[in-house]
C-alpha cells in the first residue's frame, strides 16, 4: 500500500464531482482491489510484523505474549457491542477469547432471556404479553465511572434500531433495565458523564448521554415529510440509576457518537448532517460539519427556569438547543465547534484537555481544547473557532481515536486501511506555527478496513498504554473461508514501544463496533446469587409444590443436583401455569437448566438464582421435563414429569 496509491485515492476523493459517489468508489478501490487475495494480506501481515520487529532504534513493543497458557487467566476484561445480533459480548485480553455474551434487547436461547418473566418485565411486552421487540443493533458500549476510571458498578449499550438503552449489572454481568427514549431514530452514540458540572462531590456518573442520527418530522406523524426545517434530532439526558429520561435537547443536524468531558461540564456529539438535509446529496453538501458540545448545568438549569417545552405524547422537558437560539455565549445551552466533512467519532484524551474528532471524508483530525469551549461560554473567547488547536493530516478515512496515556493518539484510517499514531502536542506545537514537524509517528496495517479502535483504559484517567483493540470490518483471506458470510477480525496491537506491533488475529461473529478494555481488577464479579435477589424466591424444599386458584397454577419448583422439588407434578387442560425455579444449589458453577418439550420452554437458573416461566396447558400427555445445562454425574437422569390427564 505504497504512498502513490494513497495519492491516488486522495485525489480521487477530492475531485470526483458527487461526494457521496467518490466515497463509495473509494470504499470499493480499497476494499475489493488493494487487499485482493492471500499474497496481498500476506504482504501486509509480513510487513507490518517487520515495523514491529524494528531496526534496533525503536524502543519495540514489551506488553507481552497474547498467548494465555492453559489454566492461566486474561489479564484485562473488554466489554464489546455486538451489533446486530444485538446483545453484549465480554472478551478476555490478550487472549481474545469470547466469555460470556450477554443478552439485553433480543431473545437468548441459552439462558431463556425473552422467555422468562423477568426478563420479558426488562426487555417490555406487548398487551398479550408477547415481546414488544425481537430485534435491535447494538453499537456504543461503555462502563460508569468514579473518579475518572471504572467503578465496576454498570455498563450501557444502545439499540439503534428501536431507540432503546440498556444497563448491565457488572456485578452478575446482566441485563437489569432497558429505557426506550421517546422521539427519536437511529439512537447511536452514548456516553455516561464522569461527574457532576456543578455538585463536586458527585465524583460518579449519574448521567447517560443519548446521541440521535437519523432526524425525523417532531412529531413524527406522517406529515412535513419534505420540509427539512420540521426535521429535528434529539440529544437525550437519561438518569443513570432510575433509567428514567430525565431531559432532551432539540438541534439542528443530527448526532453521531457522544464523548463526555471529565470535569463533567461538557458532553458533545460529532455531527455529519449539519445540512439538516433529508436526502443523501443534501447530507454531503459541506465543507464542514461539526461537534456540538452541551452545556448540562445551563441546560439542566434552563429546565429548572421552565424554559422547556414537550413534544407529542411525551413528558419529557425538552430544551432548544438550535444553532439560532443558541448565538449569545453568555446564555448559550449549545455551541458548534467546525470539523471537516462529514466527521465520525469524537474521544475523549485521557488527561482531560481535548476531544478529537475526524472527519472521514477529510484527511485530518480537529483537535478542540476543552478549556477554550468554556471560555467561550464564559465569554473569555471571541470566536468559537479558536477552540482549534490542531487539525493534523493523517491518512485517508479517519474514524474513530484512542490513546496511551503518554500524549499519542491512534486514529483508524478506514480507507488506508491502517491505524495511524501521532502525537497531540506535536499536532498542536505544528498548528500553532511550527511547520516542520510531522505528528505522525507511526503506521499499521491492518486487515481489513478499521472502524472502532480502543487501547487499554484509554476512556479514563489511567490509559495504560498496553493494548489497543481494531475492530475490522472485512477480514477476507485471514480466516478458513465458511462460505459468503466472513467473520469480522478484531486485532490485538502491542502498543508499548514506538512502534506498534500486530500481535493476534481473532475471528469474531459480526459484526462488534465499539468496545472498552479494562484490568480485571476493576470489577468484581459474583458467582452466585443471594436468595433474597428474587421475590418470589423457593427457598428450601418443603416450600416447594403446586396451588391453584381456578386455572391459574403456580408450581413451585427447587432445583439441587441432581433432581428437582418435586420431581412430578400435575395439571389439567386449560390451565394457565406459573413455574417458579430456585436453584437452591449454592456452588459455583452449579448451574441447572429447565427444558419442557411442546411447550417452548428452555431456561436457566444460576446457583441460588429464581426464574419463572408462564404458558398455557393446551394438549393432554406426559412431558418430561429435563436439565440442559451438564451439572452432575447423574445430569442425564435430572429430570421429572408433568403429567396432563386426558
Ligand atoms: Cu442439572
Amino acid at each position: 500500500m505504497g504512498a502513490a496509491s494513497g495519492l491516488g485515492r486522495r485525489r480521487f476523493l477530492h475531485s470526483a464531482a458527487a461526494v457521496g459517489v467518490s466515497a463509495v468508489g473509494a470504499m470499493g478501490l480499497a476494499g475489493c482491489n488493494e487487499n485482493k487475495g492471500p499474497a496481498g494480506g500476506g504482504a501486509s501481515g509480513a510487513g507490518a510484523a517487520a515495523s514491529g520487529g524494528g531496526s534496533g532504534e525503536h524502543k519495540v513493543g514489551g506488553a507481552g505474549s497474547v498467548e494465555v497458557k492453559p489454566g492461566q487467566l486474561d489479564t484485562h476484561y473488554g466489554l464489546w457491542s455486538s451489533g446486530h445480533t444485538g446483545d453484549a459480548r465480554v472478551i478476555g485480553i490478550p487472549s481474545g477469547r469470547e466469555l460470556l455474551r450477554i443478552p439485553c434487547f433480543v431473545p437468548d436461547a441459552l439462558i431463556g432471556w425473552g422467555l422468562t418473566n423477568e426478563s420479558k418485565a426488562v426487555m417490555g411486552t406487548k398487551a398479550d404479553g408477547s415481546l414488544e421487540y425481537t430485534v435491535a443493533d447494538t453499537h456504543h458500549i461503555h462502563a460508569s465511572y468514579k473518579d475518572g476510571i471504572y467503578d465496576g458498578k454498570y455498563a450501557w449499550i444502545n439499540d439503534k434500531i428501536n431507540a432503546r438503552l440498556a444497563r448491565f449489572r457488572l456485578d452478575y454481568m446482566v441485563c437489569d433495565k432497558i429505557t426506550k427514549i421517546p422521539n427519536i431514530q437511529g439512537f447511536h452514540g452514548i456516553f455516561p458523564d464522569k461527574r457532576d458540572p456543578v455538585d463536586p462531590a458527585i465524583n460518579y456518573t449519574t448521567r447517560v448521554f443519548c446521541g440521535q442520527e437519523f432526524h425525523v418530522p417532531m412529531p413524527n406523524k406522517g406529515k412535513d415529510l419534505e420540509d427539512p426545517t420540521k426535521y429535528h434530532c434529539l440529544f437525550t439526558c437519561v438518569d443513570a440509576e432510575t433509567m428514567d429520561v430525565r431531559w432532551q435537547a432539540r438541534i439542528d443536524g443530527n448526532c453521531d457518537l457522544v464523548a463526555t468531558s471529565f470535569d463533567g461540564k461538557l458532553a458533545a456529539s460529532n455531527q455529519y448532517n449539519t445540512e439538516n438535509g433529508v436526502h443523501f446529496a443534501e447530507m454531503m453538501s459541506a465543507e464542514r460539519d461539526a461537534c456540538l458540545f452541551f452545556n448540562i448545568a445551563r441546560i439542566e438549569q434552563a429546565i429548572k427556569d421552565g424554559k422547556a417545552t414537550t413534544i407529542g405524547d411525551s413528558k419529557v422537558p425538552v430544551v432548544d438547543c438550535t444553532v439560532e437560539a443558541n448565538k449569545d455565549p453568555k446564555t448559550a445551552l449549545s455551541v458548534r465547534v467546525s470539523v471537516p466533512k462529514n466527521p465520525h467519532g469524537v474521544n475523549a484524551t485521557p488527561d482531560g484537555k481535548y476531544f478529537i474528532c475526524s472527519g472521514k471524508l477529510s484527511p485530518t483530525a480537529t483537535v478542540i481544547e476543552l478549556q477554550k469551549v468554556l471560555d467561550w461560554f464564559d465569554g473569555k473567547l471571541d470566536d468559537i473557532e479558536k477552540a482549534i488547536v490542531a487539525e493534523p493530516e493523517i491518512g485517508l478515512g479517519p474514524l474513530h481515536t484512542t490513546f496511551d496515556g503518554r500524549g499519542n493518539a491512534y486514529t483508524t484510517l478506514f480507507l488506508d486501511s491502517q491505524v495511524v499514531k501521532w502525537n497531540i502536542d506535536t499536532a498542536i506545537k505544528k498548528h500553532a506555527g511550527d511547520k516542520a514537524l510531522n505528528p505522525v509517528v507511526d503506521r499499521l496495517d491492518v486487515m481489513y478496513q478499521p472502524g472502532h479502535i480502543n487501547a487499554t483504559q484509554a476512556e479514563t484517567i489511567e490509559a495504560d498504554g498496553v493494548w489497543m483493540a481494531v475492530g475490522n470490518k472485512f477480514s477476507k483471506d485471514r480466516f478458513l473461508p465458511v462460505g459468503p458470510m466472513h467473520p469480522e477480525n478484531d486485532q490485538l496491537v502491542d502498543i508499548t514501544g514506538d512502534k506498534m506491533i500486530l500481535a493476534h488475529d481473532n475471528a469474531v461473529r459480526p459484526e462488534p463496533h465499539d468496545f472498552v478494555i479494562f484490568k480485571r481488577d476493576w470489577i468484581h464479579t459474583k458467582q452466585v446469587y443471594a436468595l433474597d435477589d428474587s421475590p418470589i424466591a423457593v427457598k428450601e424444599p418443603k416450600a416447594t409444590g403446586v396451588t391453584r386458584e381456578g386455572k391459574k397454577v403456580t408450581v413451585r419448583m427447587a432445583s439441587i443436583a441432581p433432581t428437582y422439588y418435586p420431581i412430578e407434578f400435575n395439571v389439567k387442560v386449560g390451565d394457565e401455569v406459573t413455574l417458579i425455579l430456585t436453584n437452591l444449589d449454592k456452588v459455583e458453577d452449579l448451574t441447572h437448566g429447565f427444558a419442557l418439550p411442546e411447550y417452548n420452554v428452555q431456561f436457566l437458573v444460576n446457583p441460588l438464582e429464581t426464574k419463572s416461566v408462564t404458558f398455557k396447558i393446551d394438549k393432554p400427555g406426559v412431558f418430561w421435563f429435563y436439565c440442559t445445562n451438564f451439572c452432575h454425574a447423574l445430569h442425564l437422569e435430572m429430570r421429572g414429569r408433568m403429567i396432563v390427564e386426558a
